[in-house]
């Protein structure tokens, strides 16, 4: 297929450093030393990174002196190219070693889609030119250019850059030295020359760029000589300014002012409007990104489970015990009901929890789950509850009341079920007298305990016994599984039910009647037993003895 003339593909990380080099523009790049340092970088706006020895170094806590190995190097790199676009060039020492591990090196950097290396001419293992730079061996310079041309003969990509950096200043060598050395460099193939000074002033790096004219790019690395305009640069005809170590520099600064203050107050109120927030972590992290890809990948929110409590009612029944608390803070063995159903969610992995209080909604303080409040509770049924929820809805969602304790497997099987509206039956109780209020369900065959997965459907749910077609077959434990399609038909369920005058009385089994009259198939989950909800004292004494494993 032809290609449309005006589209070219995205230049490679190499093409740009190398654009970079050659660009008669003064270019800069900043120093980073891991993912995050690296995306700040880029984000600041500048074109490429200098993936500094000493900073790299510096934030594993060794030395400058080729203390990390050159694999965990690369692997440090291989974080900030994943979060990155734009070119880092590897401040590669020596190449750790001769011109058979120099060539390892660059088939390994381009690999991991660094755009260039800068090898520097003193013996492995090297330290760094701040320290004691005039004792430190340079290498001998015809050994050095076989490493610079067996770097170039091993690259893949023509455009990966190789740097050679000319260490005679720093050695106490002179600038005929450094002159010859440089020439002999280009020679073997080296893209650019950076040559280092730690004078304060910028009088050799002028002198160097002066007698060098421009035979290669000119790369130059302030940190001494940090005071220079860098418009002498430009004159001067510089290609590239490093700054070499700021990013690390500044990160310790920080930590220590925070780390020793927090130490001394014993608070973080003088220092959470200075650093970072969680949230900016979280975006540097891409947060987002991984959201988008969930929606993509995951079917969004469909995968997760959210879960609706009802939990308005105080539990009248209860006198004196629900006073302060609604009836889902009751504990029951020490343990609030409530807590204990969110303890049930979390097994079945369900993170995501809405309760609807109303009675003391200021007493619900079960931690990771979020509260709303239904305002007209003491007027209200289920429905109004449940519409306070409905800005919670998901595609997956279970709805229930929050006086339930139930054995594990009821939640998984009724999240298991294929249904898009499931309700949960026990036919146990289908023999009947029962307490408290139950809700009497009849459908479409009696639970067959032999055979499993039957399908059978919801008819009708009434409080009244005789409220359905002969001897009903079970009764709804309170449980409504929603997925799909379901999370619709309940909304439509709830849109319409809203517009009857005597709304504000109705509760869930109106909704399910409801959902099978307008002809939406209501599953049925059969259970025989081993739940019960808390409506009496008696309730909690038998409510105990359950969770003890005793009922
Ligand atoms: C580095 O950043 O590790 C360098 C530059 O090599 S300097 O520390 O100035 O030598
Ligand atoms: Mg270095």
């Amino acid at each position: 297929m032809n290609r449309p003339e005006n589209i070219n593909p995205p230049l490679s990380r190499a093409a740009r450093l190398r654009g970079m080099l050659l660009s008669p523009e003064l270019e800069f790049i900043m120093e980073a030393h891991n993912g995050l340092s690296a995306r700040v970088v880029e984000e600041a706006g500048f074109k490429g990174i200098w993936a500094s020895g000493l900073a790299l170094s510096a934030q594993f806590g060794v030395r400058d002196n080729n203390e990390a190995s050159w694999t965990q190097v690369v692997d440090v790199l291989e974080f900030m190219t994943d979060v990155t676009r734009v070119p880092i060039l590897l401040d590669g020492d020596t190449g750790y070693g001769n011109f058979n591990n120099m060539r390892r090196l660059v088939r390994k950097l381009e690999q991991r889609g660094v755009g260039g290396v800068c090898i520097e001419d003193k013996l492995f293992p090297k330290a760094n030119s701040f320290i004691d730079g005039e004792r430190q061996p340079l290498a001998d310079a015809d050994e050095f250019c076989g490493k610079i041309k067996a770097g170039k003969d091993s690259q893949h990509d023509d455009d990966f850059c190789i740097v050679a950096r000319i260490e005679a200043l720093i050695a106490g060598w002179d600038m005929k030295e450094a002159l010859r050395r440089a020439e002999a460099y280009r020679q073997a193939g080296a893209d650019a020359i950076l040559i280092h000074s730690k004078l304060s002033r910028p009088d050799d790096i002028l002198t160097f760029a002066r007698e060098w004219g421009n035979r290669a790019p000119v790369v130059i690395v302030p940190t001494k000589y940090y005071s220079t305009p860098v418009e002498m640069y430009r004159r001067a005809g510089i290609s590239m300014v490093i700054w070499a170590n700021h990013m690390i520099r500044a990160a310790v600064a920080a930590m220590q002012s925070v780390a020793a203050e927090v130490r001394e107050t014993e608070s973080l109120l003088n220092v959470e409007d200075r650093i970072a927030s969680v949230n900016e972590i979280f975006r540097l992290q891409g947060a987002d990104e991984l959201k988008e890809a969930e929606l993509r990948y995951a079917g969004g929110t469909q995968g997760r489970v959210h879960a609706i409590v009802l939990a308005a009612s105080r539990g009248e029944e209860l006198d004196r015990l629900t006073q302060a608390r609604p009836k889902v803070m009751l504990p029951i063995s020490g343990k609030p009901l409530l807590r204990r159903l969110v303890d049930e969610f979390k097994k079945q992995g369900i993170n995501d929890t809405t309760v609807v209080a109303g009675y003391r909604a200021d007493a619900i303080n079960i931690p990771g789950v979020k509260v709303t409040v239904n305002a007209e509770y003491a007027s209200t049924g289920e429905l109004a509850s449940l519409a306070c929820a409905q800005a919670d809805f998901a595609d997956n969602m279970v709805i229930l009341y929050g006086d339930l304790l139930f054995r594990s497997y009821i939640l998984r099987d009724a999240l298991e079920h294929e249904g898009e509206i499931v309700t949960v039956v026990d036919s146990a109780a289908a023999a009947g007298p029962l307490s408290g209020s139950p809700d009497y369900a009849w459908c479409s065959a009696a639970d067959d305990r032999a055979v499993i997965d039957r399908d059978v459907t919801l008819a009708r749910i009434d409080k009244d016994p005789g409220g359905g077609q002969g001897p009903c077959q079970g009764r709804w434990i309170g449980m409504l599984r929603v997925r799909g399609a379901g999370r619709q038909w309940l909304a439509e369920a709830l849109h319409e039910l809203k517009q009857r005058p005597d709304c504000h009385a109705l509760g869930l089994p109106h909704v399910l009647n409801h959902l099978v009259q307008h002809g939406r198939p209501v599953r049925v989950l059969y259970i025989n037993g081993h739940w019960l909800d808390v409506n009496s004292l008696e309730d909690l004494d038998r409510a105990g003895d359950f969770t003890q494993g005793n009922a």
